[in-house]
Parts: C-alpha cells; sequence; structure tokens
C-alpha cells in the first residue's frame, strides 16, 4: 500500500517534470521590462528563459529609435538560461530588442522587448 502509493507519487512527478525538462525557452524576465522606460544612456539588456539555451546559436537584434537594426553581441553568462550585454551610448527614443534563441530541445522561439531610453 505505502509502495504503491509511492510509485504512483514519483511516476505524476515525472509525468509534471517532463514537459518543463525538454520545454523550448520561453521569457520568463527581462531587462529592461518590456515597455520600460530607462533613464540613462549605458543599458544592461539581460533575458532570461524557463529552460537552458544555446548562447552561440542566439540572435539578438536591437532597432533604434531612427529604424536602424544593429546587431547585439551577447555576453557570457553564468545562468545557462540567460541573456546579457550592454547597449553604450543609446540616444533618447524608443528602442526594440528582437531574440530569438535556440532551446536544448531543438526549438527555436522569438519575442520582441520595446523599451525607451528617456535621459533630461
Ligand atoms: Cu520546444
Amino acid at each position: 500500500m505505502t509502495s504503491g502509493r509511492t510509485g504512483i507519487a514519483s511516476f505524476v512527478l515525472l509525468l509534471l517534470a517532463a514537459p518543463l525538462a525538454f520545454a523550448h525557452a520561453i521569457l520568463v524576465r527581462s531587462s529592461p521590462a518590456d515597455e520600460a522606460v530607462v533613464h540613462g544612456r549605458n543599458v544592461n539588456l539581460t533575458l532570461d528563459y524557463n529552460s537552458r539555451i544555446e548562447v552561440s546559436r542566439c540572435t539578438v537584434t536591437l532597432t533604434r529609435p531612427g529604424g536602424q537594426s544593429v546587431p547585439i553581441r551577447m555576453e557570457d553568462s553564468t545562468k545557462p538560461t540567460e541573456l546579457k550585454a550592454v547597449a553604450r551610448g543609446l540616444p533618447n527614443g524608443k528602442y526594440t530588442i528582437h531574440w530569438q534563441v535556440l532551446a536544448s530541445d531543438g526549438h527555436i522561439t522569438r519575442g520582441d522587448v520595446a523599451f525607451t531610453v528617456a535621459v533630461n
């Protein structure tokens, strides 16, 4: 009876854990947050995902206020679920980060994070 219940419980746990272990990457947190206003010219960009990502196979571009898109070189992070970069000397205006990442399950996901630089 006791061991039977434990067996069922571990089976249920396995079912719950499996989709997480093989999930493609979903953005769970970003800095700046989407639609945030930043009061500085040098902006730390952080994209944090729900699963491990292949940093060498990720592409991040930044669309500047004039509409020009520039590639962002992501730095190594100590967290395997995180992409980091610093964008320096940004003039005031609206920016969009376009990210595309490859998760360990081989699936590619993409998305946008918008933010505004406003320095007096
Ligand atoms: Cu997937």
